[in-house]
């Protein structure tokens, strides 16, 4: 007998995270309509909160576009450093109650309190309570019998706000869910399936999972489970890995320095921002810069540092790029490799 127990899982989500931040450690901003960002070269908005959300103004919209819709708009820089300790500070609040913690990013995670006696639901309210009387912020929840329904959940009463799904209840929670709710169904993906008349969740599982199967492979036959609020993925604890990189192969190969480091420009912002995000507790050992060239060969430069440095990477590409004798590059990488606790450190970056 292996009949799977129903679990319990819990999503957290704080509200408009680093907005609601500014707004507590700078009352002069409560009640105004207020950006976050525009701090990076990008000049993009990290989050707004719900005054000016009331406006239009969004996540990843251009400063220039969210003033246009609230000229009121209040717009701070990002200020990670704070927002990573209140992360951290959120995480170790979730320990209180289980191991089984999957963040997703600083403001969001995953727990499985499946062992846990007590309901769901009140477990959720009272993390909610602590984290508001320990940090003064406000988050909302999803509690469900998996990672999936617990994700839409936690939306549907925002801001500071939880709804839960019990079992019983999750193929009629999903059955009038827009199939773009769901997470992996992109933009394109969306289209494609209304294109073949299915919009809903339940008009999707009305049709056999074998012709699924037949119109898009594996990934139709996925979908068809989550129509009908199945997901047996478990929560997954992070691991605590050697290094972070992102590497970009280019549509044409780009054949001088300058091109190379406004390229690099947009991967460190990125890399950054995924340094910022899931990876707050480690410290940095190294920066590396990786290069391919035309004709496939390859080069690394490494440099020991202990911070993420823009000048540093700078010079790492100057150094790999020296070695091009002539030829363009096809494939960039940039990455930092972490102290190991135990003191080894064997894998392969990139
Ligand atoms: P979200 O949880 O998506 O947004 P939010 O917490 O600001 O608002 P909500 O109440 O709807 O949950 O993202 C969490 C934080 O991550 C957000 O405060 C800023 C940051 N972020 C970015 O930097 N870029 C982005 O594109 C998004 C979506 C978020
Ligand atoms: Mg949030």
């Amino acid at each position: 007998m292996f009949e799977s127990a129903v679990r319990k899982i819990i999503h957290i989500d704080m509200d408009c995270f680093y907005a609601a931040i500014e707004e507590r450690d700078n009352p002069a901003l409560r009640g105004k309509p207020v950006g976050v960002g525009g701090s990076s070269r990008r000049g993009v908005l990290t989050t707004a909160n719900y005054e000016a959300r009331k406006f239009g103004c969004r996540s990843a919209m251009p400063v220039f576009m969210a003033l246009g819709k609230c000229p009121e708009l209040v717009i701070v820089p990002t200020r990670f450093d704070v927002y990573k300790r209140d992360s951290a500070r959120i995480r170790e609040i979730f320990s209180r109650f289980t191991e089984l913690i999957e963040p997703l990013s600083l403001d969001e995670a995953f727990l499985d309190v499946t062992h846990i006696a007590e309901p769901g639901t009140i477990i959720a309210s009272r993390i909610r309570a602590l984290i508001k009387e320990e940090t003064g912020l406000t988050a909302s929840a999803g509690i469900a019998p998996n990672k999936l329904i617990a994700k839409i959940a936690s939306d549907w009463r925002k801001p500071d706000g939880q709804f839960t799904v019990a079992p019983a209840k999750a193929a009629d929670f999903m059955e009038t869910l827009p199939l773009r709710k769901i997470p992996g169904v992109g933009g394109k993906m969306a289209e494609r399936l209304s294109g073949m008349g299915v919009e809903t969740c339940g008009e999707y599982r009305e049709v056999e999972k074998f012709e699924w199967v037949r119109r898009l492979g594996g990934y139709g036959a996925e979908l068809w489970e989550r129509c009908w609020g199945r997901d047996e993925r478990p929560v997954n604890p992070d691991s605590p890995r050697k290094s972070l990189s992102i590497e970009n192969t280019f549509s044409e190969n780009l054949h001088s320095l300058e091109l190379l480091d406004r390229e690099m420009g947009v991967m460190l912002d990125e890399l950054e921002e995924k340094l910022s995000v899931r990876h707050t507790d480690r410290r940095v050992r190294s920066l590396v810069v990786k290069l391919k060239f035309s004709d496939f060969q390859r080069t690394t430069a490494e440099r020991a540092n202990g911070e993420f440095d823009r000048g540093i990477f700078r010079e790492l590409l100057e150094e790999a790029e020296s070695r091009s004798e002539g030829k363009p590059a096809r494939l960039l990488g940039v990455g930092v490799r972490f102290h190991d606790i135990s003191g080894t450190e064997q894998m392969e970056l990139f």
